[in-house]
């Protein structure tokens, strides 16, 4: 039975409100906080804000802390549906009562952080952690397979004040045998890029971005690629380290093309052939394992070449918004062969998860991720965990918001070897470890 809920305006890391959602019940409270992104797409499910200038320039979040507590919450714990055994009914609830498509009435901030909250009283309810609660609400299967880490250790695009246009560059620890060995890699790599930027540029580049990673003035995706060629070289991870690169394309996308010098006053203009080229000749070049929204939201035509060209993992974000229609539409066009899982893209959990499982059918991966305006919730680290998805990105090894949720994926590889529980490293079979 939930007894209350109760929501709050709170602030993400990036000084934005946000909504902090807390769900009551006998075995007590449960909380919840709600990301946000920056690169967003066009279609995810919108996020309600007050629009009033004068306060928190027009971000604030009142309206949507107001629709928790006084649409969602009587509602809901008038349904009398339980947590734990109803979350599926609970997440169809919140979504008929705002009756929208993109959640637009309620806010996919109010309701999400509802659904979360209500995820995390559940696992409580029924005395079992929640990564083993979403693996049962997904349908999973065990082993629990551990995922690789892709740390964003360089910002760019919208995320930073440097030139470089390409948003992400990551670095992965794929040769690690466990998430906690993983991370130790990314953290010394992190350390060592460091040293590395600060010698090429001085000690004013080592600021960094809003993941965590270091913005020094690069404007080339070579130049960004060779400092991490540097840094794991020097770290003796060269063989056990690869790169991941988010270009998050859609932000400088304008009547069909792709510009690369998007946050200066000059323009670097390319067609998507020669963006596709640039793509084809950093691959030749560097030990890439993943690209993600190499193309624009609505450049499907490019994406569909391009996947007939390459075998890396193609994941789509802005293209997918974590929803199954999206999703249905990218594998008949055969447009790449990945979905991002942003639990804030949709607005529920029981969504995501049907996403997740819909890409799964296609032999599709899912790379679960977090936004850009995080908070210290590290409800990501169970999903990823419960849903084996083999790999997740949470920013730079650097920033409470990043690291609590690596930090807590060391806790579950730690509680589940305690247990005598089978736990495996992805490693690299990230993109199949649904099914090891
Ligand atoms: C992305 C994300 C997260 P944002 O594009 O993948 O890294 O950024 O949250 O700003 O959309
Ligand atoms: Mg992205």
């Amino acid at each position: 039975m939930i007894r209350s809920i109760q929501a709050a305006q709170r602030l993400d890391s990036r000084g934005n409100p946000t909504v902090q959602v807390d769900v009551t019940i006998d075995r007590g409270t449960f909380r919840a906080l709600v990301p946000s992104g920056a690169s967003t797409g066009a279609n995810e499910a919108v996020e309600l804000r007050d629009e009033k200038p004068s306060v928190y320039g027009g971000k604030g979040v009142e309206t949507a802390v107001q629709k928790v507590e006084q649409v969602i919450a009587p509602v809901l714990i008038e349904s009398g549906l339980r947590v734990g055994t109803d979350q599926k009914k609970i997440d169809a609830l919140l979504k008929d009562l705002d009756g929208t498509k993109n959640k637009s009435n309620l806010g996919a901030n109010a309701i999400l952080g509802v659904s979360m909250a209500c995820a995390r009283a559940g696992a409580a309810s029924l005395d079992i952690p929640l990564y083993e609660f979403l693996r049962r609400e997904s349908g999973a299967q065990k082993p629990y397979v551990m995922p690789v880490p892709f740390f964003n250790v360089l910002n760019g695009g919208v995320h930073s004040g440097n030139k470089m246009a390409f948003q992400e560059t990551m670095i992965a620890p794929v040769g690690a045998t466990s998430i906690t060995e993983a991370v130790r890699m990314g953290s010394e790599v992190y350390q060592q890029l460091k040293k590395v930027v600060v010698k090429k540029f001085g000690p004013a580049a080592a600021g960094i971005g809003d993941e965590g990673g270091f913005a020094p003035p690069i404007s080339q995706p070579h130049e960004a690629l060779d400092l991490l060629v540097q840094a794991t070289a020097d770290c003796g991870y060269s063989d056990r380290v690869k790169f991941a690169i988010d270009p998050a394309s859609s932000e400088f996308f304008r009547n069909g093309k792709y510009n690369l010098r998007f946050k200066e006053s000059t323009s670097d203009n390319r067609t998507p052939k020669q963006l596709m080229e640039l793509y084809h000749s950093l691959l030749q070049n560097y030990p890439i394992i993943l690209l993600e929204d190499p193309f624009a939201e609505n450049d499907w035509n490019s994406w569909t070449e391009f996947n007939k060209e390459c075998n890396l993992e193609l994941v789509g974000d802005d293209l997918l918004v974590t929803n199954t229609k999206y999703v249905q539409e990218a594998n008949d066009k055969k447009a790449c062969d990945s979905m991002l899982l942003k639990i804030n893209q949709i607005g529920t959990i029981t969504e995501a998860i049907s996403a997740a499982n819909l890409a799964y059918s296609f032999n599709w991966s899912v790379f679960v991720s977090h936004r850009s305006g995080e908070t210290t919730d590290d409800f990501i680290a169970d999903i990823v965990t419960g849903l084996r998805t083999g790999h997740l990105k949470s920013g730079a090894p650097c920033r409470g918001e990043r690291v609590a949720k690596y930090n807590r994926l060391m806790d579950i590889e730690t509680e589940l070897k305690a247990k005598g529980e089978t736990c495996l490293y992805a490693g690299t079979q990230f993109r199949v470890a649904h099914k090891i």
